[in-house]
């Protein structure tokens, strides 16, 4: 029965009488239980592993479909924690095969005396926490049952293979297989009819091989799949060159990548290179073989960005035709509903031209589903394939039910961890899971796991999950477990990461999309490997932040908090600015801070192509002001956004801001004029002001001769920018012109009191500080002025002004008083649409491409200038970043 192929893994045994008592348990005997097996029992404690299986290997254990082998080099996927180990083995292949990877994991459980401790044919049935005994007991089905203080499932990722969905499998009088749970005997597919369901990995894997062996092979494919070429052969000599140049920078460089794989960040973004650069790079790639290489070192916006992916999408494609001679099925096999490396692509060995053998077929579910398995093969509702084999590439009930579908779990209150999970899995750090003492997950839901060379992330868990049963054994502690503050604040973090990336936007099982009803959510934690794991060391730096630490005779210790409130690439940002250790902008002077802003413009991302660039001369008040206009590649006229960029009154030009431009030109559809408004202190208050003012009127009644539409032009501003923006709009509601028909507001200095929560909240540590605002302010306006309305716009008259939208970010000294202006402009009968930005700083929607979770935001602010100016809304023609996000995705920015 194919369900039983799934279910029943092991002969059921009774339990013995006994109870063995150890301190940690650990349920799996793959790559993750072996090392905590052997990392454990160096810290001295008592341990035991139960594996269902006959021995070592976990995945690799039950994998062992023909075809399967790793799909990361295989320098990279092994233990990096001894050397003397990596000099004990050597890998024949550059991507080793599932034998021999069993075989290295058997090296190593020899190698470590581990087996002793390891009770094989041993399911667990159920875990249950003891309050009384503070421990957890296990029921398992063969042996005695066991009690520990620390429970460890080390059970993977992709353990509990996916039931197969389709009606009459039961019925099937042929042979069955799971790749997932494919048998230890040999199976003899020569001169079979054999079907493959599922085109995954393990497919694309198996398909090839199974081609050679059958007298016909039908593939029904769901979701065509990005595959690349393994070219499997010798690891590659430049990739072991530099392992043994030095070993252990090579794995600790690996330690702190993104991925787990020691490739640098790549900084070139797509729209910087030409096509035939970018053929190149993707030449290159192709012959290289390997996934992360071709994932990570493209171009910077392939994993983030839907413009920046289809490039290399539409590469793969044209290969995928040039491969497949039939173009149907060439059509077929291309995958279009799915951003490149949204779904975990594939690594192959002849995939693609396999479906050029005479006896392959392509069967396209999307076009002719199953109707039912039969009794002699598989009907669609155009045809019936009659069969001798069904091969079941449907994949796992991936991460979740690698816990969930191993055995119940209870924990305190009798809650059981499904129904904790019932609405998507709840961590902390992906590790740990509030109500559950003493359990910890390797690499469970929430932490980078699948999205990371997985022996580099089992280390990370089991090296953190054993340092803190040591720490707690010094300290005095007996139970450790996760408050509820904390694994609230991972969620929020995990589905910030989530929108780093593009995974979002494919049915897969990282979402979990691959399980009828399963809950949606990006299960595997997408902000890297390093910062990852700065993050898990933060949490103990921070006095085990997010813990509550307990013992019988001892009083409780909880630090409780959230370990990350800013957003993922905010923090990068942060943090790489702490390093620089630069000097504070107000030590430096006018001069020196304008040099420091022109070297720091220097070095970010290039803005991506607009229609046209103009820079030219306004007439302000006193003499001509420098402009620079962004035009839309669309057909003009287009409205007219006047826009005066950041800077503190002080720093900065029209080209300063020079990214975030060209996003509101792309994104709006309108034309962005970038004024040069003159600064402090050579033009002191309220210079910018009547500058902003004069130009906007002077840009007002030439905007027929600028290619803008007739009628209101709008007005934006960033910063003490956008207080320009705010006060002209007061000017011109006052001085009888020119029209504004809305003012959009990022971060705006509104008011010129410091005395607000956000001033001494964020006044240190989030780039714009409370004293550069302090040195702003002295520079530009003597204390005498600051109450007048073209200082602080708050203090004005606010009725009768144009609709707003205020963007205001949580790590910002500015953030109060732009909240306070919008709700007075609210209450003066003034249309408002507020976005307090969660997780934001100052700068985070002006970094455009460095700040990728800033997309949303920016998003909804070319929306709200587009109906200010009464155009439709996007329809999604305009924006270079056409994310169809979930509602989920575009809500996690505020
Ligand atoms: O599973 P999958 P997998 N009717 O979920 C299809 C790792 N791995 O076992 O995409 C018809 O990827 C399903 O279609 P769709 C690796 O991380 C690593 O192949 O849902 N079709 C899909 O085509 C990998 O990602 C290696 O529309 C059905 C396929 O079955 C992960 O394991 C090797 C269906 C399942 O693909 C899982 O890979 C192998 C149905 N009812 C695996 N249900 C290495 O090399 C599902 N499908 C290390």
């Amino acid at each position: 029965m194919p369900d039983a192929a799934v279910e029943t893994r092991s002969s059921e045994a009774t339990s013995g009488g006994a109870t063995q008592q150890v301190d940690v348990a650990v349920v799996g005997a793959g790559f993750a239980g072996l090392y905590a097996l052997h990392r454990l029992r160096k810290a001295g404690l008592s341990v035991v592993v139960l594996d269902e299986a006959e021995d070592v290997g976990g995945t690799w254990y039950w994998n062992r479909y023909p075809g399967a082998r790793c799909d990361i080099q295989t320098v990279d996927y092994g233990y990096a924690f001894d050397p003397a180990l990596e000099s004990a083995w050597q890998w024949s292949e550059k991507y080793a095969t599932q034998p021999e990877i069993l075989r290295y994991l058997g090296f190593v459980a020899d190698r470590y005396d581990l087996r002793r401790d390891i009770r094989f044919r041993t399911r667990v049935k159920a875990a249950a926490w003891d309050e009384a005994a503070q421990r957890w007991q296990l029921a398992t089905d063969n042996g005695p049952r066991v009690s520990c203080r620390y429970y460890v499932m080390a059970t993977g990722c992709l353990s509990a293979p996916k039931p197969p969905e389709i009606d009459g499998v039961r019925d099937f009088k042929g042979e069955v297989y799971f790749t997932g749970r494919w048998p230890h005997h040999e199976v003899n597919l020569t001169g079979k009819r054999v079907a493959v369901i599922g085109t995954g990995s393990s497919g694309i894997q198996a398909i090839p091989i199974i081609a050679e062996q059958a007298a016909h092979l039908t593939v029904f494919q769901r979701t065509a799949n990005f595959a690349l070429p393994a070219h499997n052969g010798p690891a590659p000599a430049d990739r072991i060159a530099l392992l043994e140049g030095d070993r252990a920078g090579y794995r600790e460089q690996a330690r702190w990548s993104l991925a787990g794989v020691p490739w640098p960040q790549q900084t070139t973004v797509s729209w910087q290179l030409s096509d035939a650069e970018r053929r190149e790079r993707f030449e290159k790639a192709w012959a290289a073989g390997d996934l992360i290489y071709t994932l990570s070192q493209l171009w910077a916006d392939l994993g983030n960005d839907v413009d920046g992916n289809t490039l290399v999408a539409d590469l793969i494609r044209e290969k995928i035709r040039s491969i497949v001679t039939d173009p149907k099925t060439a059509a077929t096999l291309a995958p279009f509903d799915h951003p490149f490396g949204a779904k975990r692509p594939c690594l192959d060995t002849n995939y693609y031209a396999t479906y050029n053998r005479s006896n392959v077929t392509l069967v396209n579910l999307r076009e002719e589903p199953i109707k039912a398995i039969t009794a002699s093969g598989i009907a669609t509702d155009r045809r019936t394939i009659d069969l001798d084999v069904i091969v079941f590439a449907t994949g796992f009930d991936a991460m979740t039910g690698a816990v969930t579908a191993v055995h119940p779990i209870t924990g305190r209150g009798g809650k059981e961890i499904s129904a904790v999970w019932a609405n998507g899995p709840q961590t902390y750090l992906g590790l740990t899971v509030a109500g559950f003492p003493n359990l910890f997950l390797i690499t469970g839901p929430g932490s980078p796991s699948v999205l990371s060379n997985m022996a580099v992330s089992i280390e990370q868990h089991v090296d953190w999950v054993v340092d803190r049963l040591v720490a707690l054994r010094e300290a005095g502690f007996t139970t450790i477990e996760a408050t509820e503050t904390a694994q609230a604040g991972w969620s929020r973090h995990l589905a910030d990461c989530s929108m780093l990336t593009l995974h979002r936007l494919a049915n897969t099982w990282y979402t979990g999309a691959n399980v009828p009803g399963k809950p949606w959510g990006v299960m595997p934690y997408a902000g890297g490997v390093g910062p990852y794991r700065a993050i898990c060391s933060e949490v103990v730096s921070r006095g085990m932040l997010g813990f509550r630490l307990s013992a019988p005779d001892a009083p409780e210790q909880c630090n409780d908090g959230e370990i990350v409130r800013l957003q993922p690439d905010v923090r990068l940002v942060l943090n790489m600015l702490a390093d620089m250790k630069l000097p504070a902008i107000e030590s430096l002077g006018a001069e020196g801070a304008r040099a420091f802003l022109t070297m720091v413009n220097a070095g970010r991302p290039a803005g991506r192509p607009v229609g046209e660039i103009v820079d030219g001369t306004l007439t302000g008040t006193n003499g001509p002001l420098p402009y620079r206009l962004y035009r839309p590649a669309t057909q003009g006229p287009h409205p007219i956004v006047v826009y005066f960029h950041g800077g503190g009154w002080v720093l900065g030009d029209e080209q300063s801001d020079d990214p975030f431009c060209r996003d509101m030109c792309r994104r709006s559809g309108m034309i962005i004029v970038s004024v040069g408004y003159r600064h402090a202190p050579e033009h002191r208050f309220p210079t910018a002001a009547e500058d902003g003012y004069a130009a906007t009127r002077w840009i007002a009644e030439h905007a027929a001769e600028l290619g803008g539409t007739p009628g209101p032009v709008l007005v934006a501003g960033w910063s003490a920018g956008g207080n320009i923006a705010a006060v002209t709009c007061q000017l011109a509601r006052d001085r009888g012109g020119p029209r504004v028909g809305g003012q959009l507001l990022v971060c705006p200095v509104t008011d010129s009191t410091f005395d607000r929560p956000s001033y001494s909240e964020n006044a240190e540590g989030y780039f714009l500080t409370r004293a550069l605002m302090y040195w702003f302010w002295d520079i530009y306006c003597s204390p005498a002025d600051r109450t007048d309305p073209r200082a602080a716009p708050l203090r004005g008259k606010l009725e009768g002004l144009p609709p707003a939208f205020v963007l205001t970010c949580e790590f910002d000294p500015l953030r109060d008083e732009g909240v306070a202006y919008a709700e007075a402009l609210r209450a003066a009968g003034v249309p408002v649409e507020q976005l307090e930005a969660r997780g934001h700083f100052h700068a985070s929607f002006t970094m455009v491409d460095v700040v990728v979770t800033g997309v949303s935001g920016r998003a909804r602010m070319a929306e709200a200038l587009r109906r200010f100016a009464g155009l439709p809304q996007d329809t999604g023609q305009l924006r270079p970043d056409r994310n169809p996000l979930p509602p989920e995705a575009s809500a996690a920015a505020e």
